[in-house]
Order: C-alpha cells, then structure tokens, then sequence
C-alpha cells in the first residue's frame, strides 16, 4: 500500500518541472548522472493507475553466467507499443525534448519495474545490451510511489552512490554510463512499492 508524499498533490493532477534545473554529477570515465528530485509534481495518482493497467509479469535476467529469477514485476513497451498513460509519452517526448542535441536522437522505448516492498530488489547489472554495451547512450529512470535507494558504482567494484527515488523523481544516466553498474537493494526496513520507468534509445536495454 503506498502512503502518500507529503509532497504529493495528485488531486491537482500531474505536472512535469523544468528540466533546465537539473544537477549534473560528473562519474569516472565520462560517464555522468543528472537528477531533478520532484521532477513529476503529483505523481501517486499515476502510480495507481500503472499498478492497475501495466501487463505485470515476472523477470527472468542473466546474471554473468546464469540466468536467475529477480524479484520484481516488468513490463517493456517497444517504440511500436502504445504507453498505459499519456502522461508516459508526456514525459518521455520532454525529456526527448530536453536532450536532443546532446544525444542525438530521441528516447523511444519504455521499460517498466515494479518493485512491491522491500524484499523486491535488482543485483548490481550494467544496461549493456545492444548499442550500449559500446556505445554511449542516455537512459532516464522516472520513478513513482515510495522513495527506494538507487546505487551506482563502476563496473567491477569500487565505493559505490547512493540515489533516493520516488514519487516523481528523475535520474538520468549518460555518457560512457556503460561503465557503471547499478542496483536497487532489498530494504530491511517496512517500505512501501514504487515503479521505476526507464526511458532507452532504439537498440539500448
Ligand atoms: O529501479 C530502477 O530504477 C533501476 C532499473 C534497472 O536497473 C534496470 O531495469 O535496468
């Protein structure tokens, strides 16, 4: 059951911020993560509606050598695919918007996480299939409902840090963001669901 932001005013619908203020944090290797916190003002009422409308299925991922089970629910829209709501698109052909001539084409495809407490979670991995796993790319995480913790640390080890995601938060990762891998643990502590929407470019998972 989510608990509503504080912060939350979805009776007044959703509204997306401007992306001119978001924070860029420089990482090793060219790769960079830029955030806006609250980038998507009235968020939880569209979080209801994802839970209630996405095809949910269960993951199957390989990890190194094995494939393994994760603990979450998916659900992948290709760039053929209809989103489950407008405001998905809205977002998505902002941020296309946004980055265009720093990336050069637009974000296209839309991958979807439903993390429903905190024994749900996803292992250390790099987004590293296809172009991105030599080529550098964008991928922007939208994330809705309860605050989960986002760690990225490059690739093969090293201290890692920490991003707090939820209700409307954006985090984009960019550059040689192959470098890097990142994870969201399992959480000791009561916590409430939240859906990670991940906006790619063609040919990047
Ligand atoms: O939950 C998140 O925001 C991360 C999603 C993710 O790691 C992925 O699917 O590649």
């Amino acid at each position: 059951m989510l608990q509503p932001s504080l912060f939350d005013d979805s009776a007044l619908g959703a509204e997306l911020g401007e992306l001119n203020a978001l924070t860029r944090t420089p990482l090793t290797q060219g790769a960079w993560v830029d955030t806006a916190p609250g980038w998507l003002s009235g968020s939880d009422a569209l979080f209801e509606r994802l839970v209630d409308t996405v095809p949910w299925r269960s993951e199957r991922r390989q990890m190194y050598d094995r494939v393994v089970d994760v603990p979450r629910l998916v659900s992948f829209y290709d760039e053929r695919a209809p989103l489950p709501d407008s405001m998905l698109v809205t977002s998505r052909d902002s941020l296309s918007a946004h980055y265009a001539r720093e990336l050069g084409e637009a974000f296209v495809t839309s991958g979807l996480c439903y993390y429903r407490d905190g024994h749900d979670s996803v292992a250390w991995h790099g987004d590293d299939t296809g172009r991105s796993r030599t080529e550098d790319t964008m991928v922007a995480i939208l994330s809705l409902g309860a605050a989960r913790s986002l760690l990225l640390r490059p690739r093969g080890g090293g201290s890692s840090l920490r991003f707090t995601l939820g209700h409307g938060d954006l985090l984009v990762m960019g550059g040689s963001c192959r470098t890097w891998e990142h994870c969201v643990p399992k959480s000791k502590r009561p916590t409430g669901p939240r859906i990670s929407v991940q906006f790619r470019t063609r040919g990047v998972r």
